[in-house]
């Protein structure tokens, strides 16, 4: 009675919101975002951050330190295509973050997209841009943080983490889809305070992306009117066409295998499937209170994620799809080799 009491007169002089379990406090906003022209001359990405299939791990503290810098780069998707790509760090999809519910993320970023004004003879693409970044784990006022800078700028904001999930970052500047069929997209993993609950054997990061592509001269270039009308040219699991086909992920029989997967578009939808087993556990969105259990796949449309668990049956070798064939068949498919 004299908790009840004291939570009732809490609640009257509280105005605080809390998130859905009704217990933890939401950290909204931050303070206004910093934007400079320093250049930080260290290119390498900082803080819990992997390039996927690897899971980053969490860092300890309340506030982690996380930097990664825009690049324009060649990036090859397959052994035949290369396009000059707009990236987060080196990579489409840009690395991972990993962080708790509850950390603060003191974030910094450097537009680079004019270290390579040299090249701009050879490939208008390579030309400087404005970029930014959009973290759909944050709550933040979008027309501060998320706002674009310009070429050799660097901008350092806060955000904390609220909610558990799989979610996406992009960049957000106009023509937001032409910067994103560019390669600016990757994944936010948000665990909870205590951890995801089970253990698996074996954790991945599966990031699906379409390419929009047009061949030009001897190099492929990003179509946005093919974007537009939602006709892929490529299918991507980690950015790359089929590469887990022809270098399967490695498990062993009789393993717990968890996936983290976000859809990151962006356009379309997928339906995840791997052939052989059973999706015993799928946390929509990545919240293990969104739980549904034996499902033979998870449907996600652009900027929805999952996690997924299955236990791998037996030997053997264990494709996974997005089983809209005409995406497996563009390049979304790749395999588990269990021994
Ligand atoms: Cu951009």
């Amino acid at each position: 009675m004299k908790y009840l009491l004291i939570a009732a007169i809490t609640g009257l002089f509280c105005s605080c919101q809390t998130n859905d379990n009704g217990k933890e406090k939401l950290i909204l906003g931050s303070p206004k975002a910093v934007v400079t022209d320093q250049i930080n001359k260290d290119t390498s990405i900082r803080g819990p951050l992997a390039y996927a299939p690897e899971v980053p791990k969490t860092a300890d503290g309340d506030t982690i330190d996380v930097k990664m810098d825009v690049h324009h780069r060649m990036f090859k998707i397959s052994k035949d295509v290369s396009f000059t790509s707009w990236m987060f760090g080196n990579a489409v999809p840009g690395p991972v973050l990993k962080v708790r519910v509850g950390q603060t993320v003191r974030f910094s970023m450097t537009d680079r997209s004019n270290d390579t004004m040299r090249n701009v003879g050879m490939d208008m693409n390579m030309a400087p841009m404005q970029h930014s970044i959009d973290f759909h784990a944050a709550m933040v006022n979008p027309e501060d943080k998320y706002r674009s800078i310009q070429p050799g700028e660097t901008i350092t904001f806060t955000w904390t983490a609220n909610y558990p999930g799989v979610f996406m970052y992009h960049c957000g500047t106009p023509m937001v889809l032409m910067h994103m069929i560019y390669g600016m997209i990757g994944m936010v993993i948000v665990e909870p305070k205590e951890g995801f609950p089970g253990k698996p054997d074996r954790e991945f990061a599966i990031v699906q992306n379409e390419y929009y592509l047009s061949k030009k001269g001897d190099y492929y270039v990003p179509d946005t009117a093919k974007a537009r009308l939602k006709q892929p040219s490529f299918v991507t699991f980690n950015g790359k066409v089929a590469q887990y086909v022809v270098h399967p992920l490695k498990v062993k029989a009789g393993e717990r295998i968890r996936l983290y997967i976000m859809n990151d578009g962006p356009n379309n939808a997928t339906n995840f499937h791997v052939i052989g087993t059973i999706l015993d556990k799928v946390w929509l969105d990545g919240n293990p209170k969104n739980q549904l259990v034996g499902m033979q796949s998870v449907f996600l449309g652009p900027a929805s994620g999952a996690i997924v668990e299955f236990v791998v049956p037996e030997k053997g070798t264990y494709t996974f799809v997005d089983h809209s064939f005409a995406d497996a068949d563009m390049g979304a498919m790749g395999s588990f080799q269990a021994d």
